[in-house]
């Protein structure tokens, strides 16, 4: 067994097992297990996200029912919160709907700029193929820079000591949520069939959104590497004390200053996309992308399959061997797809992602 020798040898911490040292052994167990793991991801890594705000109301800005030849509406808000304290932020959603469809399926993505197209929102590819797209630029949130506690980071964290204080990733996905939270009450979206997505640290993004909100029915992590759907144990590229050297301001203090720094961390990646489990994990990476690592996305994606079971689902089907360049496997609940060439939300990894949804998409 291949897979599961490359597993073994990593020797990663037990999921399954609750901090007392009892066994998870039902779907039970792993309920109580799971709010286990939600503390350790956030305490150890991201922060420790705050409930949604007192209010959250979304501005109409504009609106183009000519989007795409009129093949979809686009919308263009304001996302305004309300916080106990009277303090309110505000960030700009855009969000385009294929129109004469009772039913839609949508992505959120989070994404690094603005622009609606862009290279990693191809939007009338997206609209042909039915489905809406919500989308904000994670710099409207706050900026992806360290030593700058702007934006929702600081709304977010001042009733906060400093090692406390969530990291810019764990903003992000609260943005994320909070989007979330706004689609409920818009009719013809598909509340079932709702996907978070990123690329890259926007991947790391998209994991932690899921993971936390259950309302998301799949995740999108293309190419989230270290601190995403990697593995840090046996790791390739870049390292957790790589990642904090360059990005500290994504993470929770505690993280930068002493857990990185420590090979024997009671949890690895795999806690992250348990906890996504029995809804729709999808994964991709790129070959040439050595710095993510696919093979350690690959095995981690694999190894969350141990939760799965405990659902009575397949999780990831694959073969057991590594994947290779044009591999997509689709067959169980998750997928997994290696393209190649280099690190890139591409068209053809949003072909993958929309033919596995496709699969649960009801028309
Ligand atoms: C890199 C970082 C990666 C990844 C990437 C990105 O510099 O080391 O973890 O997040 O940025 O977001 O493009």
């Amino acid at each position: 067994m291949f897979i599961q020798e490359k597993l073994r040898e990593l020797d990663l911490p037990d999921v399954l097992k609750f901090k007392n040292g009892a066994q998870v052994k039902t779907l039970e167990d792993w309920e109580k297990r799971r709010d286990e793991v939600k503390q350790i991801i956030q305490e150890n890594m991201y922060g420790v996200l705050p409930p949604r705000p007192l209010h959250l109301r979304a501005e109409e800005i504009n609106s183009d029912a000519g989007f795409c030849a009129g093949k979809a509406t686009l919308k263009n808000v304001s996302l305004i919160s309300t916080f106990n304290d009277d303090d309110i932020f505000s960030f700009p959603v855009t969000y385009f709907i294929p129109v004469n469809r009772k039913s839609v399926p949508a992505i959120l993505l989070i994404n690094f700029r603005s622009d609606v197209p862009d290279k990693y929102l191809p939007a009338e590819e997206l609209i042909d193929r039915g489905y809406a797209i919500f989308t904000f630029n994670y710099a409207n949130v706050t900026s992806d820079t360290p030593d700058s506690p702007d934006g929702i980071y600081r709304n977010l964290n001042k009733h906060r000591e400093k090692s406390k204080c969530i990291g810019k990733i764990a903003c992000w996905a609260w943005a994320a949520m909070r989007v979330m939270d706004m689609i409920q009450s818009i009719g013809c979206i598909d509340k079932r069939n709702i996907a978070v997505a990123g690329h890259s640290r926007l991947g790391k993004t998209a994991l932690l959104t899921a993971a936390l909100d259950d309302r998301f029915a799949y995740a999108i992590s293309n190419d989230s590497g270290c601190c995403g759907a990697s593995l840090e144990r046996g790791k390739g590229g870049e390292r957790h004390s790589m990642i904090t050297a360059t990005f500290p301001h994504w993470f929770t203090p505690k993280f930068v200053t002493d857990i990185s720094k420590n090979a024997e961390i009671e949890f690895d990646q795999h806690f992250l996309l348990s906890l996504i489990a029995p809804r729709h994990l999808l994964v991709g990476s790129a070959a040439e992308d050595s710095w993510a690592d696919p093979m350690s996305e690959y095995l981690c994606t694999c190894k969350v399959n141990e939760v799965y079971a405990l659902y009575g689902k397949k999780g990831l089907e694959h073969p057991d061997r590594a994947p290779v360049p044009g591999d997509s496997f689709d067959d169980g609940d998750n997928h997994y797809h290696l393209r190649a060439w280099k690190h890139y939300l591409s068209r053809e990894d949003w072909n993958r992602y929309l033919d596995f949804m496709d699969k649960y998409v009801n028309r």
